[in-house]
C-alpha cells in the first residue's frame, strides 16, 4: 500500500521537527485476562496517521536520517500460530519507508515521544529513555512534537477525507437501518448487533462504545440492557471506524414505533432547528465558539416559543439558562479519534493561548478555535431533562423564575434528544458527511 498522503505527512512532520528525534509507538495489545487472550489491537492514532497500518509493537522514528519504521522480529513459532509475517524488506517495499527490527533500534536519549495508550509500551519506552512516559490527557507530553502532530492532523488531506466520508456514510446508513427496526420489546443490545453487523459487512469496526438508550438524559449511558417500550424515544450515538482507524460520530433520536408524541415532536423540532442553524454558520474563519452560541440561542428561542422558558432569548443565553437543558458543548474535532487528539489535552481543541472557561456548560466546550478548510467537526446540540440539574435551577433564587415549571411537567416523556452530524469545513462553507444518502450530501455555500 503505497500512500502518497502518508509520505507527505511524514515529510512535513520531519520538516517541523527540524532535526530533533521523535518516537511514535504503535502501542501493544492489551490482555483481557491471561496474556495470550487479547482485546482487538488498534494502533495509536499518531502512528496510524503516519503509517496507516495497525502493527502491534511497531515504532516509527523520525530523525535527521528521515523516517524509519521498526517492527517486531517474528518469533520462531509465529508462523505456526499466526501465519507467516512479512519481513522488514517486504514491509519496506509495501510501505515505501525505511524499516528495521525493533532489536536494532538505538534510542537517542533526547528523543521526544508521543505516548501510546497502553501501559506496557510506555513502560518499555520509559526504561529505554530513562524518564517517565505515560499516556493520558493530563500527563506531560513533549510539547514541540505534540504541537507538530496537531498541526499535521488538524486539517485533513484527501485520503483522510475519503476515509472519513466512508465512515460517516456507512454510519448514517446503519442509523437508518436501526430506525426502521425499532419496536416495543426489542433490546438495545439487539439494535447494536444490527448496527455493528452493518459496519462489519462494510469492512469497518466501531469508533467508540455505543450509546443506544431510552434514557438519553444520561449523557454517557453505555448500558445496552434496556428493552424498548411503546412511547420511548431512543437516543443512538453510534459511529463506525474504518480499517485505517478513521472515525464517524453520529447521533439520532427516534421514537419506538415510527411516531412521536406531540411533546416529543416539538422538542425534536427545536433541537433540529438548533442543529441546522449551527451548521449554517460554518465556514473558514468562523469561531467554533460562535457555532456553539448559535445552537444555544436557537434552542432557547424554540423553548421560549413552546412556553418552557420565559424571557428574551439573548438574555437567557447570557444568563446561561440554556445549560438547564443543554449542558454540554456543541461538538468537537473528529478524525482518527472520535474526540480528535484529546490525548494531547486541549492542544488541538483550543487555539494557542486559550483556556477552557470555568462557567458551567461552556467548561464542556471541547473546541475553541477559528475553523479552517479541511477541519472535520461534529455539531450535536441536545435537550435533556436531568433531575439533578432541574433541582439545581429550581432551587436557584435567580434562575428559577425563567422556567415555566408546570408547563415543563407536560414534557415528561422527553428524556434526551440529540442530533449529531459530521461536518467538513470546505473552502467556502461546509459539507455534511453523515447526511442521509437521499439528501443532497454536498451542501456547499
Ligand atoms: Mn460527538
Amino acid at each position: 500500500m503505497k500512500n502518497i498522503c502518508l509520505q507527505t505527512r511524514r515529510t512535513e512532520l520531519l520538516n517541523a521537527l527540524d532535526g530533533q528525534t521523535a518516537i511514535i509507538p504503535a502501542g501493544l495489545p492489551v490482555s483481557r485476562n491471561f496474556p495470550a487472550n487479547q482485546y482487538p489491537f488498534r494502533a495509536s492514532s499518531h502512528f496510524l496517521h503516519c503509517v496507516g497500518l495497525n502493527l502491534p509493537g511497531a515504532i516509527l522514528v523520525l530523525d535527521d536520517q528521515g523516517a524509519c519504521l521498526y517492527v517486531q522480529r517474528p518469533d520462531a513459532d509465529d508462523a505456526l500460530w499466526h501465519g507467516a509475517r512479512p519481513t522488514v524488506r517486504e514491509w519496506s517495499q509495501a510501505l515505501d519507508i525505511k524499516t528495521g527490527y525493533l532489536d536494532e533500534l538505538v534510542y537517542h536519549p533526547k528523543s521526544m515521544v508521543l505516548p501510546a495508550m497502553d501501559g506496557q509500551s510506555n513502560a518499555l519506552l520509559s526504561a529505554e529513555l530513562n524518564r517517565p512516559i505515560s499516556g493520558g490527557r493530563n500527563d506531560p507530553v513533549d510539547d514541540p512534537l505534540a504541537q507538530a502532530m496537531v498541526a499535521s492532523r488538524l486539517c485533513h488531506d484527501q485520503w483522510a477525507i475519503d476515509q472519513l466520508s466512508r465512515a460517516a456514510q456507512v454510519t448514517a446508513e446503519a442509523h437508518e437501518l436501526a430506525r426502521d427496526r425499532l419496536h416495543a420489546g426489542l433490546s438495545c443490545q439487539a439494535v447494536w448487533a444490527a448496527m455493528l453487523s452493518y459496519f462489519q459487512d462494510h469492512g469497518m469496526s466501531y469508533a467508540y462504545n455505543p450509546i443506544i438508550t431510552p434514557a438519553g438524559e444520561v449523557l454517557h449511558q453505555h448500558d445496552l440492557r434496556a428493552q424498548l417500550r411503546t412511547g420511548d424515544m431512543v437516543l443512538l450515538d453510534v459511529g463506525a471506524e474504518t480499517e485505517s482507524g478513521y472515525a464517524a460520530d453520529v447521533t439520532r433520536t427516534w421514537p419506538v414505533g415510527q411516531t412521536m408524541s406531540p411533546t416529543q415532536s416539538a422538542i425534536h423540532a427545536v433541537v433540529s432547528a438548533a442543529h441546522k442553524a449551527a451548521i449554517e454558520l460554518i465556514k473558514p474563519g468562523v469561531e467554533y465558539r460562535a457555532i456553539h452560541r448559535q445552537a444555544c440561542l436557537t434552542l432557547v428561542r424554540g423553548l421560549c416559543d413552546l412556553g418552557l422558558l420565559i424571557g428574551n432569548p439573548m438574555d437567557l443565553v447570557e444568563d446561561n439558562m440554556h445549560t438547564l437543558f443543554f449542558p454540554h458543548g456543541v461538538g468537537h474535532l473528529l478524525g482518527l479519534d472520535v474526540h480528535d487528539m484529546e490525548d494531547l489535552g486541549d492542544r488541538a481543541g483550543y487555539a494557542p493561548g486559550r483556556r477552557r472557561s470555568e462557567l458551567f456548560g461552556w467548561s464542556f466546550l471541547r473546541l475553541d478555535r477559528p475553523l479552517e478548510h479541511g477541519m472535520l467537526v461534529t455539531v450535536e446540540p441536545g435537550f435533556y431533562q436531568v433531575d439533578d440539574l432541574k433541582r439545581r435551577f429550581l432551587n436557584h433564587p435567580y434562575k428559577a423564575q425563567f422556567v415555566n415549571w408546570s408547563e415543563l411537567d407536560a414534557y415528561s416523556d422527553v428524556r434526551g434528544v440529540r442530533i449529531e452530524d459530521d461536518i467538513l469545513v470546505t473552502a467556502d462553507g461546509w459539507c455534511n458527511l453523515s447526511a442521509p444518502a437521499d439528501d443532497a450530501r454536498m451542501v456547499k455555500r
